[in-house]
């Protein structure tokens, strides 16, 4: 049955702040220049293009007491986390185009606020080769990339932990990862410490990505709000080279195809983030292509015979 979907505001955010590699500044021009916006318009779903967040310029310096940039990363996601919820409040479903993915302490902050003011529940899929659950003790590299779903969860800095007010913004319980295959040994006991829910690409191979997905999607309901934060690099790196940290053995373009169409049937998606793109890294912008045929298949575009 064709679904429609709320009204959709872009929200380009040019920086890699957070990033251990420069380039994913210039995502959102690309995926805008892989046709998004237009794509969306093509399902007959309304789109505003808010234009991008405005933040400090990348000082290319090295890490200070374990985070590098922490005050540039909070100034982007000061200002992110204003524009997310400018757009949830005008009933909007935000498409934050990345940027490296320190920007979804903001985009998510703002979101999960949302969803307390509205008596929503919130879930949030993390799409992703990594965990992003690191913290200034146990980093390996002071990429806060590396780092938004401890600040998330109430572990970091209090720039970043307490940047909707209280902390935590969200609970362990309420993400689920999906792809991981790379993570720091500090990470993982962390990771298992707060027994967040991670479908590693062991247990894709295993039980296959039709069942890991009905796994994580189970409980939504009519009251949830479904985040969904895509890191570019949770895709094979077979087709999609344009990313700054390639990990071999991720989902393949019929698996990554499913888990969209998967999260469109749930019909809960509310807010969506597209990260890690990086098109110095790319081969004439095909990352970005992929990346919007997939986002067409988030909104409800089938590959089959079921439209
Ligand atoms: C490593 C770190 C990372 C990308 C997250 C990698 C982090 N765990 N890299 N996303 N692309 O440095 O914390
Ligand atoms: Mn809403
Ligand atoms: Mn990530
Ligand atoms: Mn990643």
């Amino acid at each position: 049955m064709p679904r429609t979907f709320p009204p959709v505001s872009l929200i380009g955010v040019p920086t890699d702040i957070g990033a251990g590699h420069r380039g994913a500044r210039m995502g959102p021009d690309a995926l805008r220049i892989a046709g998004l916006g237009e794509a969306l318009l093509a399902r007959g779903v309304d789109v505003v293009d808010t234009g991008n967040v405005q933040g400090p310029a990348n000082p290319w310096i090295e890490p200070v007491h374990g985070y590098r940039h922490l005050d540039e990363v909070v100034a982007w996601n000061r200002a992110l986390m204003d524009a997310t919820a400018a757009e949830l409040a005008k009933g909007r479903l935000p498409i934050m185009l990345g940027g490296d993915h320190c920007l979804a302490i903001g985009s998510i902050t703002a979101i999960a606020r949302h969803c307390r003011q509205q008596g929503k529940r919130l879930r949030v899929l993390w799409l992703d080769a990594h965990s992003d659950f690191n913290t200034s003790a146990v980093t390996p590299s002071g990429n806060i990339h590396g780092m938004p779903v401890a600040c998330l969860c109430g572990i970091g800095p209090d720039e970043l932990t307490r940047l909707g007010g209280e902390a935590p913004a969200i609970t362990p319980a309420e993400v689920r990862q999906i792809g991981i295959r790379s993570v720091d040994p500090e990470e993982k006991k962390l990771i298992k410490d707060h027994a967040v829910d991670v479908y590693d690409m062991r247990y894709i191979d295993e039980v296959g990505m039709k069942r890991t997905m009905e796994t994580a999607l189970e409980g939504l309901d009519a009251d949830t709000h479904l985040h969904v934060s895509f890191d570019v690099d949770f895709l094979d790196p077979s087709i999609a080279p344009g990313v700054g940290t390639t990990v071999p053995g991720g989902p393949n373009y019929r698996e990554a195809q499913l888990v969209m169409e998967m999260i469109a049937d749930t019909g809960r998606m509310g807010s969506l983030d597209i990260v890690e793109l990086n098109p110095v890294l790319d081969r004439r912008n095909r990352t970005a292509k992929l990346t919007v045929d997939l986002v067409e298949s988030l909104f409800g575009k089938s590959t089959l015979m079921r439209d």
